[in-house]
């Protein structure tokens, strides 16, 4: 071996070695990924595999972004990619609850991947149900199961329906989806809800610890070019993930000059807590309204008058207080984020 080719192939050993991100020590976290993969999606599932902080039980497939038979094909894909054909991956709900389908190839390409094109899954798919799996997982590791869902929220309600025992034997919701500030699809809704908001009512009102990675923090965390620049293609993971991301950076950075990411973050949030900044509020799913169906109305005081009628008229006759149901988002550490996706990505 020449002293050229040496010193290159060190160089590229190490440049392909990644960073470290360091993040809170401890028994991995538990968590089952519910998904409707998905460019940003995609990112999210191989950051989560390769992570060790997170021990993925499950991959359960929603549609959302793409059909639920496109989903699932891409999701196989993606654990194949990585090597991970003994996480369980299993479809699940075929159609919103109570209304048709929105997919956003628009946005995700015709794939669903970016138009990247992966090989064929080496992994199978498992035969149960995604609700049902999600139950039988969370009733084998009571206390100990994070949900993930960074699609709408149709197999998680269904499991909440089909068994509501599971509320309290859950350890913790992380959902990417919804907004304070305003949506994506509309003025008022983020694509997530506005897919499925009455199963997104029903996940919101559950009762379980659940904390919002919303639309508005998300749009905080963009992946520019010089991100780019910085992500190590030396391996299949990180060559497709550069990939996608360039794909993404494209498309959905042309007024902003990067792609939020959204579904990497709710990841970010499981693996470490403090990335981001939180605050308990009143949240609502709004499932009728006119221009407003799809939106989480956020009650940022937990406080609503009384109105109490005299005669004519109401009257405030006080100020209630309300319980707040979720952790919503509300600011984000995102280059420490955004170098932590980098570093786990480099070179895998
Ligand atoms: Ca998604």
């Amino acid at each position: 071996m020449n002293t050229l080719f040496r010193t290159v192939l060190l160089g590229a050993l190490m440049l392909c070695g990644g960073t470290s991100y360091s993040a809170p020590a401890g028994e991995p976290r538990k968590v089952i990924v519910d998904t409707d993969p998905g460019a940003d999606d995609a990112m999210a599932i191989l950051l989560a595999l390769n992570s060790p902080e997170l021990d993925v039980k499950a991959l359960t497939v929603v549609p959302g972004n793409v059909t639920a038979a496109q989903g699932l094909q891409n999701a196989l894909k993606l654990v194949s990619l990585a090597n991970r054909c003994e996480i369980p991956v299993a479809a699940g709900a075929q159609h919103p609850l109570f209304q048709k389908l929105i997919t956003a190839e628009y946005w995700h390409g015709a794939n669903g991947l970016g138009n990247i094109e992966l090989p064929s899954a080496k992994c199978h798919a498992d035969s149960r149900f995604a609700p049902d799996l999600i139950i039988e997982l969370v009733h084998m590791y009571p206390h100990e199961i994070t949900l993930l869902p960074v699609g709408p929220e149709t197999n998680i309600a269904l499991a909440v329906l089909k068994d509501p025992s599971i509320v309290p034997l859950v350890k913790e919701v992380i959902v990417m989806g919804g907004s304070i500030s305003g949506g994506n699809v509309n003025a008022s809704a983020e694509a997530n809800i506005y897919n499925d908001p009455e199963a997104a009512e029903i996940v919101f009102n559950a009762g379980w610890p659940l904390t919002m990675v919303g639309l508005d923090v998300g749009d905080r965390t963009l992946f520019t070019k010089r991100h780019l620049a910085q992500l190590q293609s030396c391996g299949p993971q990180s060559d497709f993930a550069a990939s996608v991301l360039k794909f993404m950076v494209d498309l959905w950075g042309q007024e902003t000059g990067g792609a939020a990411m959204y579904d990497p973050l709710a990841v970010g949030v499981a693996i470490d807590a403090a990335l981001v900044t939180t605050q308990k509020m009143r949240v609502d799913v709004e499932t009728r309204g006119e221009f407003t169906r799809g939106e989480t109305v956020a009650n940022r005081h937990n406080a609503v008058e009384r109105d109490v009628l005299h005669g004519d008229r109401f009257v405030i006759e006080a100020v209630d207080t309300l319980q707040p149901n979720v952790r919503v988002c509300v600011a984000v550490h995102a280059e420490t984020f955004l170098q932590m996706f980098i570093s786990r990505l480099s070179g895998k």
